[in-house]
């Protein structure tokens, strides 16, 4: 028997909407951490975009430092690839040293180093063939001297080359296992919001391939989607990131994979058993939407009972998935429903919900669309009154007779007046 932990996407060092992540990636690669511990996994696989940038914060470096002391201590092999998202360079950093204590971290393509790492105990050859993302272009310019000298139609992800020769080299004993890990974008794979396009040459479906090119692997430990999926019969997989990183994930369970490989019986292959393991993160990303009364209510309601209750008239999207109510703490987009301006939004909210990202007005949305102010119009306005009265239209799309009430203009005039003589004294 033969455990292997696959993860990706960890993205240490992120931030959403300028929120560091750091205690939260912390909160979750604990699990994982006490999951190794636990059930003695032999092998953790990271599938890529370790960190978020090229150039990481200190937080996320400590972080990372942390986490593979740690795995090593646990007696955890470690195999890392590089995603889009590192640097191969920096991340591969002291990588011939690393391997010295069992952290295998690979950066650059079989041309440069190609063997197998091969990992083995007593009835199981696990053969890890690590395949770390690179850009097409940086490929062509190191064969073809010059990306100008790649002749039309004939450009291929080097990935793609390297699958093919690898798939007609596999050991093909009972006993070895062939784990392919890799960084891409395979085609049938569903995406979100935080993923980065696969380099500049990834629109068209370049750097798309079909999932069968790991077909002859017995499974391959993909990276870069960041919601957990299976295709090619399950054998291709992706665990999908550490957390939610974008609204557009509320409703993804992320987590990691908990892969058992058993020796195949009387010649047979060895076959795995893959079980999704989820995190509970500390502070979950959720959308919410109400008039600001119903989520000051909601938010005061769920305060009261220690942090968590069902919301009344507001509604929660994300707690349908798994159940979770909402609590006060979570990363918020509020969809505030009301049809007036309220000033200083965010902040009234923000009472109630400390971690409130990001407020959407779906009424001004539309009517923004709907009308939008002719920048001729502004320069054309003789009146600070007509300016004003023209943002009003604007903002509650109202005829321009009935924007402001009769009697407004001689309020408006003292006001003004009242400001300037303000701005003189
Ligand atoms: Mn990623």
């Amino acid at each position: 028997m033969f455990r292997v932990v696959h993860t990706a996407d960890w993205h240490l060092g992120k931030s959403m909407f300028g929120r560091r992540l750091i205690s939260d990636q912390r909160w979750v690669l604990e699990q994982l951490l006490v999951h190794v511990g636990e059930h003695r996994v032999d092998l953790v696989v990271v599938a890529g975009d370790v960190f978020d940038r090229s150039i990481p914060p200190l937080e996320a470096l400590q972080l990372f430092d942390e986490v593979m002391q740690r795995l090593v201590n646990l007696g955890a092999t470690v195999v890392i690839i590089s995603g889009n998202h590192d640097s191969s360079e920096r991340l591969g950093y002291a990588s011939r040293f690393l391997k010295l204590s069992g952290v295998h971290v690979i950066t650059q393509g079989p041309e440069h180093q190609w063997a197998p790492l091969v990992l083995k105990n007593s009835d199981l050859v696990v053969n890890v063939f690590p395949l770390p993302y690179q850009e097409p272009q940086w490929h062509w310019s190191s064969t073809n001297e010059g990306a100008a000298a790649a002749p039309q139609g004939t450009v291929q992800d080097p990935l793609l080359s390297w699958l093919e020769q690898l798939s007609l080299e596999l050991p093909q004993s009972s006993r070895d296992f062939n784990l392919a890990v890799s960084h891409c974008f395979v085609s049938g794979g569903s995406e979100c919001d935080s993923e980065r396009v696969l380099g500049p040459l990834a629109v068209g479906g370049l750097g798309q391939f079909s999932a069968d090119a790991f077909a002859a692997f017995d499974y391959a430990a993909l990276g870069h989607l960041h919601s957990p999926q299976k295709l090619c019969g399950g054998k291709v997989r992706y665990s999908g990131s550490l957390l939610k990183y974008s609204f557009s994930e509320v409703h993804q369970k992320k987590g990691f994979w908990s892969l058992l490989i058993t020796p195949g019986s009387a010649g047979e292959r060895p076959t795995f058993c893959a079980d999704f393991v989820p995190f509970s993160p500390w502070r979950d990303v959720r959308v919410v939407e109400g008039t600001l009364e119903e989520l000051l209510a909601a938010g005061e309601s769920a305060a009261a009972v220690g942090e968590s209750a069902g919301l009344s008239k507001a509604s929660v999207t994300g707690a349908s998935q798994h159940e979770e109510p909402l609590k006060n703490g979570d990363y918020l987009l509020a969809r505030v429903t009301d049809k007036e301006l309220i000033l200083d939004l965010i902040s009234t909210l923000r009472r109630v919900y400390p971690n409130i990202l990001h407020i959407e007005r779906p009424y001004f949305e539309v009517q923004r669309a709907r009308q939008t102010l002719p920048s001729q119009e502004i320069s054309r306005v003789g009146s600070e009154l007509r300016l004003f009265e023209s943002f009003v239209r604007t903002v509650t799309n109202t005829p321009q007779e009935e924007a402001l009430p009769s009697g407004f203009s001689q309020v408006f005039a003292e006001a003004l007046d009242e400001v300037r003589r303000g701005e003189e004294a």
